[in-house]
């Protein structure tokens, strides 16, 4: 008899447990969101409809590394993510389809680098405007950036 009262404590037990577990692994899914920062979000405007590029920083500070995998923005009708890079003397940039983000790393968007690149105006932008962008992760994580639009001189 007194091992029946035992298993059914501990099947409450482990019942608690589990559901406990579930609310950690939920929660953690929550805190996710928070342990992104962007900083310094630049984007500079070219005369025309020449593409406008993104430059920006952003940290992980979570414990698990994080994949971005483009960016979209309603000014735009395409935003694609490119690395530059020198060839010989040449400039060239291609595009990119994931870059991780490593627990603890701050990545650098910026000139002769990473940068964003934001293909055919479909809003008119100017110097001073703020353009919204949502930066997109593997995950399904999806970050909204207020990005200012800047000179590429001010660069
Ligand atoms: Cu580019």
């Amino acid at each position: 008899m007194a091992s029946n009262v035992f298993d059914v404590l501990n099947n409450r037990a482990c019942r608690g447990l589990a559901l406990g577990a579930l609310a950690l692994m939920l929660g953690t899914g929550v805190a996710q969101a928070s342990t992104l920062e962007v900083s310094n979000a630049r984007l500079s405007l070219l005369p025309g409809n020449t593409p406008g590029a993104g430059y920006f920083e952003l940290a992980n500070s979570g414990e698990e590394t994080v994949t971005l995998v483009g960016a979209e923005s309603p000014a735009f009708e395409s935003v694609e993510m490119h690395v530059s890079s020198e060839h010989e003397g040449m400039a060239h940039m291609h595009a990119i389809e994931s870059l991780d983000i490593a627990p603890g790393e701050r990545i650098e968007f910026a000139p002769k680098g990473h940068h964003l690149m934001f293909m055919r105006r479909i809003e008119a932008l100017s110097e001073g405007d703020k353009a919204e962008v949502v930066l997109e992760f593997s995950d399904e994580q999806r970050l909204p950036v207020t990005f200012d639009v800047v000179s590429p001189a001010s660069l």
